[in-house]
């Protein structure tokens, strides 16, 4: 009880975590080889997380295409992103209901760049989402929408390219995101200014 009045006063009770993807080991040649980091914090127990994706490698296909991210229940790649399990499901509810099912990520220049907050999934607590993997896959997530069995599982998402461990952190990556986050706001504006 103590501890939770601590927290809910102390800014350094935010917690964080981070996740560097990397291609799938069982990836077959042909597949895109996608990697990144996604950044998560939460402020304070029981608060919604944050989180931040950035990811390249994706083909450079015409702008507008989405892919599926979630949390796997295994942080295990022992067999690649294929020994990661199912979605992380410790309610036992219907996809996408789950906490890490994030939904679709528009790819721009075979890029994604994603700030996303207000996620039901927790670093902390019996549900926690830390030593679990996040995967990226080769498709769209129909978002139960599908019609079948596997669209209330996964979303039918297609292929695991890539994936990564999500592991405890400081606050040192989250502070070097948003650092980077402003340059690239920056550098974008002075490019915009110079091209009229
Ligand atoms: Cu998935
Ligand atoms: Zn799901």
């Amino acid at each position: 009880m103590m501890q939770r009045q601590a927290a809910a006063i102390d800014p350094d009770a935010a917690l964080h975590a981070v996740c560097r993807v990397l291609p799938s080991a069982t990836l077959e040649a042909e597949q895109p080889r996608v990697s990144g980091l996604v950044l998560f914090r939460q402020l304070r127990p029981g608060a919604l997380l944050e989180a931040f994706f950035h990811l390249e490698g994706f083909p450079n296909e015409p702008n507008g295409t989405s892919r599926a991210i979630h949390v796997h229940q295994f942080g295990d790649l022992s067999q690649g992103c294929d020994s990661t399990g199912p979605h992380y499901n410790p309610m036992s509810v219907p996809h996408p209901q789950h906490p890490g099912d994030f939904g679709n990520f528009a790819v721009r220049d075979g890029q994604v760049w994603k700030y996303r907050s207000g996620l039901a999934a927790s670093l902390t607590g019996p549900h926690s989402i830390a030593g679990r993997a996040v995967v990226v896959h080769a498709g769209e997530d129909d978002m139960g929408r599908g019609g079948n069995q596997a669209s209330l599982e996964n979303g039918n998402a297609g292929r695991r390219l890539a994936c990564c461990v999500v592991g405890l952190c400081g606050p040192g990556p989250w502070a070097r995101q948003t650092q980077e986050q402003v340059e690239r706001k920056k550098r974008r504006r002075e490019s915009e200014c110079k091209a009229v």
